[in-house]
């Protein structure tokens, strides 16, 4: 069976979707992120990087970075429904877009989340935080544009792992209206949002968010002012 590291708010979510869109049979790891247990001597021996997920598989192989595990499992276990297969039509477009997503889309918002790692001052840490933000929502943008073009989905008619991502992240970040000028894409979640398999999911994330934004603005994220180094 798998063995997936993730937990409360982390983009494991992501990756149990796709086990649960494909019936897949996989053990949960909680790696408590807010007690900086992805830092731990235990966790970096797995995935080194100091990231959630990993997913071990059952030969004992530990995969890491989520798009990659998410990209392996559709492959391996032929999830026609979540991708077109490398010699299927579309495949291409479908790369294009899982990559503009993890390759440029997610570092912004890391910038986001953690502004304090990109900062030489701390008193620049709000301000980075205010840019990345606006920074991601124009990346969005693209999608939003050629969503309303062809949509509903990234590839038109075909859903895949790429309306998976971009819906787990308008629902993170759908707040302050910030999605009001992303019609295609708010229509897409609803539609991913129902997808039987992982409707739950989605209903968790939502509670999730709730109370992470509790937790912030109570000041308890200790997440928010780390630095980066590893293993301290
Ligand atoms: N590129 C990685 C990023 C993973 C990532 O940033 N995960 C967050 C949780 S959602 C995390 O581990 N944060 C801890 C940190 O940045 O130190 C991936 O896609 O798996």
């Amino acid at each position: 069976m798998y063995l997936l590291y993730g937990g409360k708010f982390t983009r494991a979510l992501m990756v149990q979707m796709v086990m649960a869109e494909g019936d897949i049979e996989y053990e949960l790891r909680e790696i408590d992120i807010l007690s900086q247990q992805e830092r731990s001597p235990q966790y970096l021996a797995i995935n080194p990087a100091g990231f959630v997920p990993a997913m071990a598989k059952p030969d004992g192989e530990v995969l890491f970075e989520t798009h990659a595990i998410n990209l392996y499992l559709v492959d391996t276990h032929r999830l026609t429904q979540l991708a077109p297969m490398v010699d299927e039509p579309g495949r291409g477009t479908f790369l294009s877009g899982l990559f503009f997503i993890c390759d440029d889309f997610e570092p912004i918002l890391k910038r986001y989340f953690y502004p304090h790692r990109f900062v030489l001052r701390e008193e620049d840490a709000a301000e980075m935080r205010r840019q990345s933000l606006a920074l991601a929502l124009e990346r969005l943008g693209i999608i939003d544009q050629r969503m309303q073009q062809q949509g509903p989905y990234y590839l038109g008619e075909r859903y895949s792992l790429v309306d998976l991502a971009v819906s787990y992240w308008a629902q993170d970040l759908m707040f302050d209206n910030n999605l009001d000028s992303m019609p295609a894409i708010v229509h897409c979640l609803s539609l991913v949002r129902q997808r039987p398999a992982i409707a739950e999911l989605f209903e968790s994330m939502a509670t999730l968010n709730d109370e992470y934004a509790q937790l912030q603005a109570a000041g308890k994220l200790a997440l928010d002012t780390r630095p980066m180094t590893r293993g301290s």
